[in-house]
This record gives C-alpha cells, structure tokens and sequence, in this order.
C-alpha cells in the first residue's frame, strides 16, 4: 500500500480532520500508478459501477451508469459562499459562510461510514510548470478517484510540489450514501451512490471547496469546473490572470514557397510560425470537436493540434504575451454527436482506456449513442439498463412496455473519460510547453440559430469583451433545464465564476492594460449554428476551419477585412464556402438584440465601458439603417 511521503502539516491535519467528521473505515492515498488505477477498476467491477466493455473492441475501457437523477451539474444546488452576497454576484446562489459551513458539517458528519476515503493529491496543469497548481480531493468515491486519474495528474509529484508548506485547495466529496449508521447496522453498496440533497459548495475567500450527493461530472470531479474555474477565477481576479472555459488549438499554416535558387533548381520553402487560439462555448457547444478538429480535404497543408478542450489558464508572461495551459490531464467529452465525421480525434482517443458513463451497450459489448457511425442496432441496453429495440418506423429506440415508449439510448449528457495522451492530434506543446503557448485570438462563441454572423471580429477588446459578456446561447444537457431555450452564458462562464459577474467583466477590462496593447489578443465571435427554414447554414465541424485560417491571417495581418456596423467580417472571396445568409446583418433584429443585451448588462450592473461599447455598437447601426433606408 502506498504510504504518502508528505509533512506538509496543514494537508495531514486536514486529512484527520476530515476523515473525523466522515468517519471512513479506512483512509488511502492515491500514488497515481497504473497498479493504482487497475485496483480501483477492480474495486468498482466488484460493486457493479463498472462493467468491462469487450476488450478486443474496447482495450482496458468500462461502462458506468449513473442514478438517473444524477447525470448533469446542478446549477440550482452550487453555492458561491463569499462573506458578502454582492461578492457572488447576480449570477451565483450565494449562502452565507457560515451558516453553509453548519449545513456542510451536518451533511458531512459520518457521510462517509463504512466507506474508503481516498486523498487525491493533483496537479492541474504539468507538474512543478509555472501557470500550475496543486489541489486535494478527498472522496468516498471510488469512480471519482479513477476518474481523476484520468483528468489531472496524481500522486507525489503533487505533493512533491507541495513540500512542506506549501498551499493547496482543499476539496471534499461525499456521495452522501454512509453504509452503516453510528452502530454497526450495515446496508449494502448500490452501484451508483448519491443523495437527493446536493450541495457543490464554494469558499472563495479561503479557496474551498465541499462538494455533497452527487457523483457526476463537474459535481464531484473536483479539479475542474469548482477548481480550475471557479476557485481560480477568483484567483486570477486577485493575480492578474484568467481561468477561462476555453479550448487551446493550435494553427499552423502550410509552407510557403520562398525565393528559387539562383540556378532555379531548388525551391527554398519556409514553414510560418504557428499562432494558438483559444475559444469559449458554452457547454455542449463544441469545444472539444473544435479542439481537436481535423484538416478539411480542401485546406490541404494546414495543421490543427489540440492543446485543450475545456479549460484554459492564462497568464501573461515575461515578453508580455498571454500564455495559456490546459490545467487537465484528460477530456471529459459528451458522447452523443461524436463520430468518426464529426470528431475523428475524439473517436480516437476513446479507442481504449476510457471510462463511459450514461451511454448504451451493444450486445457485443460495445458502446452505441445517438449520432454515432453506422447503422442502428436492432437491439441495445440503454443508459438505464433496459433492453431496448431499434423501431425504424418511429425513427426511435423503444421500451417493450405497454405503450411501446419511444427513448434516447445514450443519455443527451453522457460522457467518455480518456486521457489527453490518447488524442492523436495532441500538440506536442501539450507536454512540453508548461510555460503555456502564447494566445494570439480568442473565440466566443454560442448557439444561436439566427442573427450572430459566421464570424465578426472585434473592434477594439473592450468591443471584443462585449461580444463575450453578451453571449446568448441555446441550452443544453448538460445542466438541469430546458434545453433549447436561449440563456445568457457571459465567456460560457455563467456557471463557473467564482464571483460578481460584474466584476469579472472589470477583470477583463483590465486585462487590456495588465497585457499591454501590442500583446493583446484579436477577439472574435462566431458562430456555428445559424439556420433557416430549420436547416443550418453552415455545414461546421472541419469546415470551421476556413474560420480558423481566417483568424490567422486576420492576427498575422496578411488580409483585409469588411468593415460592419456590428465589427470586421470576412470578404466573401476570402470564406468563398460560406453562404452569404450567414453574413447578412438584420439591422432590425440587432436593434432589438441590443435592446436585450443593455437590459442585461444593466441588470448584471456591467462597467460602464461595456455598456458604452454597446451605445457605439447601435449608432453604427443607426447610420446603417439611414444608409439603407
Ligand atoms: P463541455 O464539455 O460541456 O464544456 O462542452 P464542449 O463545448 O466541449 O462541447 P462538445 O464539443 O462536446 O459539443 C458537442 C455538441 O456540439 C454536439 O451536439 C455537436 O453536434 C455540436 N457541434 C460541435 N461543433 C459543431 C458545429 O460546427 N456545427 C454544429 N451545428 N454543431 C456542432
Ligand atoms: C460542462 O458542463 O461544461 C462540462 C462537463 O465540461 S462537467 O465537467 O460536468 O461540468
Ligand atoms: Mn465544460
């Protein structure tokens, strides 16, 4: 068994502490080997939360299914737990710090009898790298601990980093399912534990956080959306960086020819330097497919590599340029969607070692979702467990049940679970660059099925932080929600700051200095999703890449651009794939749209530098109207 070789006092101390108020069975820290991971595999075949998928299809990969009432974040049960309410802001669930703290030592007093505590030490980001930062997860679970195996980097190269004094974010989590009360009296395990009662608790000021009831995603996999996003934001507020909901691509363009040998024989051909760009949707909005998006049978010679799919700190660095990481070790991608067209790479990485959750079996043990390649098999175990059958008359898989009930067999938010290592379009800078790459452009981006052009570039950054702040997007699965109904996601952070929304916008603001000018990066917004008569203009996936050579001229300064009232777009010439429908500005829709956005930025109580941007905005619209007109 590993024994940790750490004397860090405050990390031992709140170890025990902890583990007092739990009162786990036994306490195991986690030294991040593979023996390691093929014990918790073992653990978790034996309770039945894992089931091994055929390992000729499938190497070293299993299947979880969650509790049906566990399958998404909880938007409505996450707690920003600042000293005062207007530190979190319009758009968090505050609680009172105290208070929560009662309510969490309730919950959590004996939460984890006749459990396994495991202590998770990791590192986001590579370990010991400048931009990186060690956290603690402790949890009953052990599908989380497995599960940060894959995500972050675990074991004592984090606690090496640590040392003896170092500091660290303290995360617990409790599926909140104790197997014995303060008697002995046991109830048998289930295989997938949580509670009615949620609570994903965050202190800002003392970088906390306390995470109860479920055992899904970005609830319970504490590194990421409570760490990497809301902990650190409020981190990079205070430091002079950013903790971004962004993917990191990087773009290379093909040689370009240079001057002939005097003799004319040779061509001299030099290959242009690379720019990283890095973008924000909100969730299910097609990071990760970007990321790791392939080159388009006609942009022969250019390169795409993925850096990172979810997460993206940023800090600017000696030269004064904004050096971005990936803190994660894995990608934790929907499922539903992905296919060997839509997302080559990611079918790729899940080729083997991955964990899959809420999606559908195959009788030959395989995994099977909604948009996957091939034809429907006739017959599937569904996400919940139940025999299902292929009806093509109803285009549906249905229940043999009473009323035939039509049903999804991959739940819309299931998930795969596969090391970053796995993607075949990885950048080598993923591991070799813990400084960061430098970020030359940032995407906004959302679904918005009218309206937002293909791409529009900004024209300044607080333009461009406008453009971010007033984001609107489509929901998705993966919150709680009505999915479809168009909702306001600032940077596609709306979830994840860990503070006023206000002052967030401010910290953007203020980046424009802390960067310096000639260091910023260009912002841009697009847009993948703009449809008519229900069908979508733009055929998307690689072919946003056009979008992507596009931006790199555009930040290399090697094009124009068309000057519009909303910001700069490309000429039809340069994108000659995009329909012209995807460029047209209703000027009408743009007036009630701003009518929308200032209604909001008021509300959210926004600087005024954005709401100014925005008055700049309408005016150009106006002189554009008087134009047409
Ligand atoms: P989180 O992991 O939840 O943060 O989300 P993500 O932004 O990484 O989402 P992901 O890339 O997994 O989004 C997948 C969804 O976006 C699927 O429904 C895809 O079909 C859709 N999608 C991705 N790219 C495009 C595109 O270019 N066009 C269209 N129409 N849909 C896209
Ligand atoms: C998201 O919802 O943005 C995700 C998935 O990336 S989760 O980790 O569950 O938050
Ligand atoms: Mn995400």
């Amino acid at each position: 068994m590993f024994a940790p070789t750490t004397y860090n006092n405050k990390l031992i101390t709140w170890v025990y502490n902890v583990a007092k108020l739990t009162q786990p069975d036994q306490v195991l820290w986690l030294d991040g080997s593979d023996a390691e991971y093929q014990r918790l595999i073992k653990t978790l075949t034996a309770a039945g939360t894992l089931q091994p998928l055929n390992q000729r299809l499938r190497p070293n990969s299993y299947l979880a299914r969650s509790d049906p009432k566990d399958v998404a974040r909880v938007e409505s049960r996450t707690f920003i737990c600042s000293k005062e309410e207007k530190d979190a802001g319009p758009t968090n669930n505050w609680h009172d710090p105290d208070e929560m703290r009662e309510i969490l030592r309730d919950r959590f007093e004996g939460s984890m009898r006749g459990r396994t505590m495991y202590v998770v030490p990791f590192s986001m980001g590579p370990v010991g790298g400048p931009i990186s930062q060690v956290g603690v997860e402790l949890t009953d679970s052990a599908y989380v601990a497995l599960s940060m195996h894959v995500m972050t980097r675990v074991g004592q190269g984090a606690l090496d980093v640590l040392g003896n004094d170092g500091e660290f974010v303290p995360a617990v989590h409790s599926v909140g399912y104790p197997l014995r009360d303060i008697w002995t009296d046991r109830r048998p395990d289930i295989p997938w534990p949580c509670n009615e009662d949620k609570y994903i608790v965050h202190f800002p000021e003392t970088r906390e956080i306390w995470s109860y009831g479920s055992g899904y995603g970005g609830n319970a996999l504490l590194g990421k959306k409570c760490y990497a996003l809301r902990i650190a934001s409020v981190q990079a507020r205070d430091n002079g960086w950013m903790a971004e909901h962004m993917m990191i691509l990087k773009v290379t363009p093909p040689p370009v020819k240079g001057i002939d040998s005097p003799d004319g024989l040779l061509t001299e051909w030099t290959q242009p330097e690379p720019i990283y760009v890095a973008g924000a949707f909100p969730s299910a909005c097609g990071k990760t497919n970007l990321a790791m998006i392939e080159t388009p049978a006609d942009l022969p010679g250019w390169k795409f590599e993925t850096i990172g799919d979810d997460i993206a700190w940023m800090k600017p660095g000696a030269d004064g340029q904004l050096y971005g990481i990936n803190p994660e070790f894995g990608f934790f991608g929907v499922a539903p969607g992905t296919n060997y067209k839509t997302n080559p790479n990611a079918m790729r990485a899940m080729e083997k070692d991955t964990i899959f959750t809420n999606v559908a079996l195959t009788d030959d043990g395989d995994v099977w979702w909604e948009g996957i390649d091939g034809p429907h098999p006739a017959h599937l175990v569904d996400w919940q467990g139940r025999d299902i059958y292929w009806r093509a008359a109803k285009k549906s898989y249905v229940l043999m049940d009473a009323d035939i009930t039509p049903v999804k067999a991959a739940h819309p938010n299931s998930r795969f679970t596969s090391p970053t290592r796995n993607a075949p379009s990885l950048a080598q800078e993923y591991s070799n660059a813990p400084e960061g790459v430098p970020i030359s452009a940032i995407l906004f981006g959302g679904r918005r099925p009218s309206l937002v052009p293909l791409v529009t570039e900004s024209k300044s950054w607080a333009h461009g932080v406008y453009m971010g702040a007033t984001i609107a997007s489509e929901q998705t699965a993966a919150a709680e929600g009505t999915v479809g109904e168009l909702r306001r996601d600032p940077m596609a952070m709306k979830p994840f700051i860990g503070y006023n929304v206000a002052d967030y916008w401010q910290h953007w603001l203020d980046m424009e200095t802390i960067i310096g000018e000639s260091n910023l990066p260009v912002i841009y917004r697009v847009n993948w999703f703009r449809q008519e008569d229900g069908e979508f203009l733009w055929p998307g996936f690689t072919q946003n890449a056009h979008v992507l050579k596009w931006v790199y001229e555009r930040v290399t300064g090697k094009t124009h651009a068309l000057v519009t009232p909303l910001g700069l777009t490309p000429l039809p010439a340069q994108i000659p794939q995009a329909d012209e429908r995807l460029f047209k500005v209703d000027v009408q829709g743009w007036f009630k749209e701003h009518e929308l956005s200032g209604e909001y930025l008021r509300k959210m109580n926004a600087p005024k530098a954005l709401q100014r941007v925005l008055t700049d905005d309408d005016a150009s619209l106006v002189a554009l109207a008087l134009h047409e007109d």
